[in-house]
């Protein structure tokens, strides 16, 4: 019996909310030994690591904790630490925070292994499934097994290990009242769920639209990169992030009536970041405002813009996953992927 195209990510995307509550027990369990960890007293930096989409996390994560904590903070694909440590590190202690949905990612285990062999410092492993090599390979160890998943592409993963690393940073810069916060989340996303789920079928499922454009800044830029590739896994469509401002420089050469400029609009920012909206829109592309305020898809969430990003997630992930089902293909098994890329 053929199981249903996209059955499992269309579960994974839609169960998100309860899987971050999940997880916000867990990070609450474990909240004193990761105050402990106290990278403001102990390292020189932090350096978050991972492949693929978690390579991307990485870099939304080391924005937002680099932001909250004033400490240096920076993102390498895995592969980098292990193959190009010179290019990499810099002398000093060092907290490298891994993170991996699988725990069995061939570079990232080497990237660890590595990093410790050379005694760099301390490494924080995050990941879903406790039985995997990763899990154990850590001096600290956090694992979110709601972010299991079935399908290919990373979503409930991704969000839920993001929202882990948001509850670092908060805990890190002493902001129990931005940690605290974290708990209307999961509200606040299946409300946005419900809200727009007509509005990504409809984009998503719109065959006039052949290119997408993810512009995100800061805290925000990793996570139009996941949502980017998110709809080339999916949906193998033409489709790029890049920061705001830099689309004016060069890439806005790309913009067609074909194309869908989809801005992770910032509050802080909110004039200079619609205002790249609005250029796109005059030179004939259609555009989508995601926000707090936005005025395509609008959070009304109430949470502090610096811990509210998870929520720019859910609407990017269903409009890929509506376009990968309108061109007949199975979202759940991406064309050439597998789950964890394993080298010999
Ligand atoms: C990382 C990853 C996924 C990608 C594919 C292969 O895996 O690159 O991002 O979608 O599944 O693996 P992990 O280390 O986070 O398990």
């Amino acid at each position: 019996m053929s199981i249903e195209k996209g059955l499992y990510t269309r579960q994974e995307i839609l169960s998100q909310p309860e899987a971050w509550a999940t997880a916000l027990d867990v990070l609450g369990m474990e909240r004193n030994s990761i105050q402990n960890i106290d990278p403001a007293g102990h390292y020189d930096q932090v350096i978050f690591t991972g492949c693929g989409s978690t390579y991307y996390l990485a870099l939304a994560a080391a924005s937002l904790a680099q932001e909250l904590t004033g400490r240096i903070c920076r993102a390498f694909p895995a592969s980098e630490l292990w193959l190009y440590p010179p290019s990499s590190y810099v002398s000093g202690k060092t907290l490298l925070v891994a993170v991996s949905r699988s725990g069995e990612t061939t570079e990232t285990l080497r990237a660890c292994e590595a990093f410790l062999a050379d005694r760099r410092g301390d490494l924080l492993t995050l990941s879903c499934y406790g039985e995997m090599p990763l899990a154990k390979l850590g001096n600290f160890n956090l694992i979110f097994p709601s972010g299991q998943e079935r399908s290919v592409a990373q979503t409930r993963a991704f969000s839920t290990l993001y929202l882990a690393t948001t509850a670092l940073a908060c805990l890190w810069a002493g902001r129990s009242d931005l940690f605290d916060s974290l708990g209307r989340l999961p509200q606040a996303g299946k409300r946005l769920m419900e809200n727009h789920t007509s509005l990504a079928a409809e984009l998503g499922r719109d065959p006039s639209l052949e290119r997408f454009y993810w512009l995100g800044s800061g805290p925000r830029q990793g996570l139009a990169c996941e949502l980017s590739l998110k709809m080339k896994e999916m949906s193998l469509t033409h489709s790029e992030p890049f920061h705001f401002m830099e689309f004016r420089h060069g890439p806005k050469s790309m913009v067609t009536p074909q194309a869908l400029v989809i801005g992770l609009r910032s509050a802080v920012n909110a004039m200079t970041e619609s205002a790249v909206l609005k250029d796109m829109k005059a030179l004939g592309s259609r555009v989508l405002d995601v926000a707090e305020d936005g005025f395509d898809v609008r959070f009304d969430s109430g949470v502090d813009e610096a811990v509210r990003n998870v929520l720019y997630l859910p609407v990017g992930q269903l409009i890929a996953f509506e376009r990968s089902l309108s061109k007949g293909l199975n979202p759940d098994r991406p064309t050439n992927l597998d789950t964890v890329v394993k080298l010999s």
